[in-house]
């Protein structure tokens, strides 16, 4: 009896001890107050994505909230105004503005954005855009976008109770069932997560679609490659998409316990500080409060926790590094032609610093970047462009395996040879 009760004891203190129980809320908090940070970086577009994060979390900064509400609201209202006056597609922003604003209870009537002589309510440049992007995808079998904004695009008009054309949902369901959502050429967990909760979004709210049979499948094929997609460590894809398949799986009703090997994943790679863009921290953060995009369809703005504060932003010495590490850059263009580079960079340095350097010491090498949510995303080299307009993009890798970040977060710590390639998609 006394052995039982020892190896009672004994279990008890290890489920005590494991981390799991011990430095979840610190950590919850911690990318709380990282993100609420990132609202205060002056020169960068207000990122509604971060705002959602903020408004599911369970504690709230509400004046810090309500400011970067109404920066959403000029700032990055303004800027998808003039893509839109642009002719171009605003899909994913405009979904995840409309989600931002919905996420703090905003009338969204009130807000209207204007395509040639006339003005309407998002909601309806919504679902124009949506009408677009169907048929594109009924000419070519793709989205103008990618399925990621498909899927978001759903999401956002399905959580504002706007009915979507069973046209409309039968695109994205049939892209599910046909295997056709590909990040690059490998299979895209983050738009599968994001397909989940659109389609989760329409089965509850009882929309009319062109098969209920097709949209159950639909949805069971989603949870069956997110469930199939985790590895031994608990992730679901990679880091940086786990946090979204754990959003969908409990959107679509799957139990996420807090001690599970994905949300120890989370977890691990959080102490580790791999969630450092405001981005990723923004997709992570609700899973990790059990809370997910679909939330949002109940969100009431009442009685809000008002405590969470920033203490005095710590002050980061950056000192110079003493070590220098030898770098190859290997550019490949579309016709095959290649070009190297060799330099030697402090250790530490961004990718982004890196080709900066290069291009500084005019050896030939030139590059341009676009502002994207997740920071810089290299868009032309040495003159020349890939575009997504014709589905190519410069995919970068090291020493033959494909980057998990992009330019500006990736770091160069060890020797190594860094391809960038104009590849198609
Ligand atoms: C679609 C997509 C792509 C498409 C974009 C073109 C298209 N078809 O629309 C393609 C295939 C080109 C692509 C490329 C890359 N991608 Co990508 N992409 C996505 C995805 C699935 C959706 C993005 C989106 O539309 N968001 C919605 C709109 C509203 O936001 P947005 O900011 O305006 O969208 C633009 C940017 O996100 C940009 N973009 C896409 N990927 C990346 C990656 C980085 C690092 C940056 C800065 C920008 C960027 O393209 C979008 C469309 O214009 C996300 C998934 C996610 N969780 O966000 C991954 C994701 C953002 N991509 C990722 C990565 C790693 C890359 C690559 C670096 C891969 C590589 N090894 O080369 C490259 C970028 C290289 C470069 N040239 O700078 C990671 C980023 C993780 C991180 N910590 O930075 C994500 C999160 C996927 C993942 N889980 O690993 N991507």
């Amino acid at each position: 009896m006394k052995a039982i009760l020892l190896v009672v004891a004994a279990l008890a203190a290890l489920t005590a001890g494991s981390p799991c129980v011990t430095d979840h809320d610190e950590l919850v908090l911690r990318l709380n107050k990282e993100l609420l940070r990132s609202t205060e970086e002056p020169d960068s577009l207000p990122n509604p994505s971060v705002h959602i994060a903020l408004r599911l979390s369970t504690h709230h900064n509400l004046a810090k909230e309500s400011q970067h509400l109404n920066q959403l609201k000029t700032k990055l209202h303004e800027d998808i105004q003039k893509s839109l006056s642009g002719g171009q597609m605003v899909v994913g922003r405009l979904a995840l503005y409309i989600l931002a604003l919905k996420s703090s209870c905003h009338d969204l009537d009130s807000l209207t954005l204007s395509e040639g002589e006339s003005s309407d309510a998002l909601l309806t440049h919504l679902k124009r855009q949506m009408e677009k992007e169907k048929e594109h995808i009924a000419l070519s079998h793709r989205p103008l976008t990618n399925y990621y904004q498909y899927s978001l695009g759903i999401l956002a008009l399905c959580v504002s109770g706007v009915r979507v054309s069973s046209h409309v949902s039968h695109k994205l369901i049939h892209a599910v069932q046909h295997g056709q959502i590909k990040h690059g050429d490998s299979l895209c967990i983050d738009s599968y997560a994001m397909a989940g909760m659109a389609l989760q979004c329409l089965k509850e709210a009882g929309t009319p679609v062109r098969n209920e049979e097709e949209l159950s499948k639909a949805l069971a094929t989603i949870k069956q490659k997110l469930q199939h997609s985790q590895q031994a460590d608990g992730h679901i894809g990679n880091e940086f998409s786990t946090g979204l398949a754990l959003q969908a799986l409990l959107a679509m009703g799957s139990q996420v316990k807090e001690c599970s090997t994905s949300m120890e994943a989370l977890r691990s790679d959080a102490r580790k500080g791999t969630y450092h863009n405001a981005m990723a921290i923004s997709q992570t953060l609700p899973a990790l409060q059990q809370r997910s995009y679909l939330h949002l369809k109940s969100h009431e703005c009442r009685n809000e926790d008002d405590t969470l504060v920033l203490d005095a932003a710590p002050v980061v010495e950056v000192l110079p590094s003493l070590t220098n590490v030898p770098v190859r850059v290997e550019v490949l263009k579309a016709d095959g032609s290649s070009s190297e580079y060799r330099l030697d960079v402090p250790s530490g340095s961004s990718l982004l610093e890196v080709l900066t350097l290069l291009r500084d010491h005019q050896m030939g090498f030139t590059f341009e970047t676009e502002d994207s949510l997740w920071g810089p995303f290299l868009s032309r080299v040495n003159g020349e462009q890939a575009r997504q307009t014709d589905r190519r993009y410069w995919h970068l890798s090291s020493d033959g395996s494909g980057l998990r970040e992009g330019i500006k977060d990736y770091k160069i710590v060890t020797a190594q040879k860094i391809t960038i390639k104009n590849t198609g998609y």
